[in-house]
């Protein structure tokens, strides 16, 4: 047998059932070889007369993830020959005159679902899951799953799956039928163990062993399917705005519904090849191994030392250090809560409450899991305690005195050895860092509102941080279930920095004459989560206001200050807080176009003779997209992000940048950097000399090349 799978007979416990292993770790996934050493075990199993049934199983931490994701780009670039793919050892499997049985942990996703839908029986542990994540990477199941997981588990429950993406628990999976049993034990030996047991069964039956490609009986008539394709094409809609794969993974499963298997396989092909050669899945693609990328610190190496957090402390009980204290609490991670009166604190655990009670309404979480979630949130008035915490957070108002004062009382009040960090989202690391009698302890840990929700965890690491407090607060985010990106220290850090530019050009259009609604839905049909205006009302005018006072004196002087959302505040329209900002706001804060306010924004212009008219959608992507990528080349040139994927990612996961347009830095090097770049030209000479373009923009530009090949270079 190869390396990568093995064939073996647990003699001690059954004789007649041959054990076919997938070991290729980390993750088991069906790489060159792996095919071939399972077709080349079950050959030998079927040649054996004493095996009288086959297991097959995955060593390590999983069975078979799914295809090997690295292997889609060779056959893009027209390096390799897509062929048959996996199809020949499933029809082997689904073939074999000997039963196979498929005993799954950890994760059957995609290839690996597919595998298993060719076995003729399927067991698993409680905690395995499986799904069909393949729309999330841009393309749909390319081996079957679209056509064999319908005739298992329905139509409906296929067609959401394939289309979303989204995997399911195994008391799901055995719910619809996709398992055949969930076996007693939580770990590897009880699966096999009970899979050994489950074939001992499926050998005294003596039952035929059932081919799912040949179960026609659950594919249901087309008018009672109909309404079930509609539906999940609007969920599609809905969940993956945009994206062209998960309403290819539907016309996949009606196909299913209304064609014979092998004419239904061959337009899934097609259907598979139109996703894989689309600008959409490389740029998922490359997010999908971003997301691993940013975890790695080039001068920071895997083995370095990390610190043991078992307990936090949380100065701050507002929004932010409440939505903190819960991502904690959802790790297991015990938290003390201070604030400093018991008024506020008691609201700050109010709000925690609420928004725990709206996660069960939405059926997120258990109620019992809450209760266990809330009794590990202690709320406090004083230090006390912080001595045995590992990691103390502050998070009170954005203001450096109120933080320095915070970090001199947590300095006194940790053991030396503990972190310390700050969720600043603005203001300087080392600043903070200098009042404290250790900075090497010192790190930002910024949160994204509403903390309990997004991704991203942007590092932030100063000029004396410690690599170990580096190290561990990365890790510390993946305990946290959050993307954590390292950046360095400047004003907004990477996120904030380069939404100031983004932000100010989406308000001077609405100067200039574009309809607020224009651009917000221009922005939107790009693939924004939602438009900058709309954020605007969201975060709140009165806040952007407040920023522009502090920042004002550090403004050179002849740049053009955005003066309608001045005059927003002014009026008293702070967003969706007072129910009006650049739009009304209706029940359930539904947004309402507002004509009242483009006239008042007319004669501001007027007054300021900025000179209105009509604007293209075009027009307000670019000059609002370039303005990102012209400022996170600065933030390349500075050595801010490390490299132009990490910037890409603080995008995605927490400014709502379609993630199948890759991240600003991606979507950049795919337009061209030398359009981007003479599109900035002009606009500097339009509009002014803060559209200068960065200097690594015009040279990559000038050579013809690309951000990521900058970085390629470079590493
Ligand atoms: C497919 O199957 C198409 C089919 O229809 C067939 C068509 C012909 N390939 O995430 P982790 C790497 S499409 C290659 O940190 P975790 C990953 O980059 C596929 N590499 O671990 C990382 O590398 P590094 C459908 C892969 O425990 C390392 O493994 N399947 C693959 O947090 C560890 O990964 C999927 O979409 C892969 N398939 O999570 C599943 N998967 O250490 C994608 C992982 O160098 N994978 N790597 O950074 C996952 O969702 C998660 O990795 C998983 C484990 C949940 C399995």
């Amino acid at each position: 047998m190869s390396e990568l799978v093995s064939l073996s007979r647990p003699a001690d416990v059954s004789s007649d059932v041959a054990v076919v292993t997938v070991r290729n770790p980390p993750v088991n996934a069906l790489s060159p070889g792996v095919p071939e050493g399972i077709t080349a075990a079950i050959d030998q199993a079927v040649a054996d007369d004493s095996v009288r049934a086959i297991v097959l199983i995955g060593a390590g931490r999983t069975f078979i993830a799914g295809a090997d994701i690295r292997e889609f780009a060779k056959v893009r670039a027209g390096k390799k020959e897509r062929g048959e793919g996996l199809h020949p050892l499933l029809f082997k499997l689904e073939d074999c005159p000997k039963p196979v049985i498929a005993a799954i942990h950890g994760t059957a996703f995609g290839g690996g679902l597919e595998t298993a839908m060719a076995c003729h029986y399927r067991v698993a542990i409680r905690s395995a899951q499986v799904g069909q994540p393949e729309v999330k990477l841009g393309i749909i199941p390319g081996a079957g799953g679209t056509l064999r997981l319908p005739r298992l588990a329905g139509v409906a429950k296929a067609a959401e799956m394939c289309a979303t993406g989204d995997p399911i628990s195994a008391q799901d999976a055995l719910d619809h039928y996709i398992l055949d049993r969930i076996v007693e034990g939580d770990d590897q030996e009880s699966l096999l163990k009970g899979a050994l047991a489950f074939a001992a069964e499926v050998i005294a039956s003596g039952a035929a062993a059932p081919k799912v490609r040949e179960k026609d009986d659950l594919l249901g008539d087309a008018a009672t399917n109909a309404p079930i394709f509609e539906n999940v094409r609007a969920l599609a809609h809905k969940k993956r705005r945009g994206q062209i794969a998960p309403l290819k993974a539907i016309d996949s499963v009606e196909a299913a519904t209304k064609m014979p298997f092998e004419e239904a396989r061959a337009l899934t092909a097609k259907l598979f090849m139109e996703c894989l050669q689309s600008p959409q899945s490389e740029a998922l693609i490359y997010a999908f191994f971003g997301e691993r990328e940013v975890r790695k610190i080039p001068d920071v190496p895997p083995d370095t030392p990390i610190r043991r957090v078992a307990k936090v402390a949380i100065v701050g009980a507002g929004t932010m250090g409440g939505g903190i204290a819960m991502n904690y609490a959802n790790a297991g991670i015990p938290v003390l809560l201070k604030e400093m009166s018991e008024e506020a604190l008691e609201k700050g655990m109010a709000r925690i409450r609420a928004n725990y009670d709206r996660s069960v309404q939405r059926g997120r979480f258990t109620s019992q899991f809450v209760s266990e979630r809330m009794y590990l949130i202690q709320p406090t008035t004083s230090y006390e305690g912080f001595q045995d915490a590992d990691i103390a957070v502050e998070a009170v108002f954005e203001s450096m005195e109120l933080k320095k004062a915070v970090f001199r009382d947590m300095d006194a009040a940790t053991k030396p050895e503990a972190i310390l960090a700050t969720n600043t989202s603005t203001l300087d690391v080392d600043e903070i860092a200098s009042v404290t009698s250790d900075p090497s302890r010192v790190i930002g840990t910024h949160f994204f509102s509403p903390a309990n929700v997004m991704r991203l965890l942007e590092v932030v690491r100063g000029k004396e941080t410690a690599k170990d407090v580096v190290a561990t607060s990365m890790q510390l985010a993946t305990r946290l279930r959050k993307v954590g990106v390292l950046v360095g220290n400047c004003h907004g850090f990477v996120g904030n920095r380069m939404f100031g530019p983004y932000v100010r050009e989406s308000q001077f259009l609405v100067e200039e004459g574009a309809k607020i609604t224009d651009v917000d839905k221009a922005l939107e049909d790009f693939g924004m989560a939602m438009g900058p205006l709309a954020v605007g009302d969201l975060a709140g005018i009165d806040i952007g206001w407040r920023i522009r006072q502090e920042a004002k004196h550090s403004q050179p002087e002849g740049v053009r200050q955005p003066l309608a959302e001045d005059k927003l505040y002014e009026m008293g329209r702070y967003g969706q807080k007072t129910g009006a900002g650049w739009y009304r706001y209706g029940e359930n804060r539904r947004r309402i176009d507002d004509p009242e306010v483009q006239p008042v924004i007319a004669a501001l212009a007027k007054e300021a003779e900025i000179a209105q008219r009509a604007v293209s959608a075009e027009e307000i992507v670019e000059r609002t997209i370039y303005a990102l990528v012209n400022e996170g080349a600065r933030i390349l040139e500075e050595g801010i992000a490390l490299r132009p994927v990490d910037i890409d990612i603080v995008y995605l996961t927490g400014y709502g940048f379609p993630s199948y347009k890759g991240g600003p830095m991606w979507y950049a090097d795919w337009v061209g950097l030398d359009k981007v770049h003479s599109r900035v030209r002009e606009f500097e000479q339009q509009h002014g000399h803060w559209w200068k373009p960065a200097p690594l923009l015009s040279e990559l530009a000038a050579g013809g090349k690309t951000f990521a090949q900058w970085q390629r270079e470079r590493s």
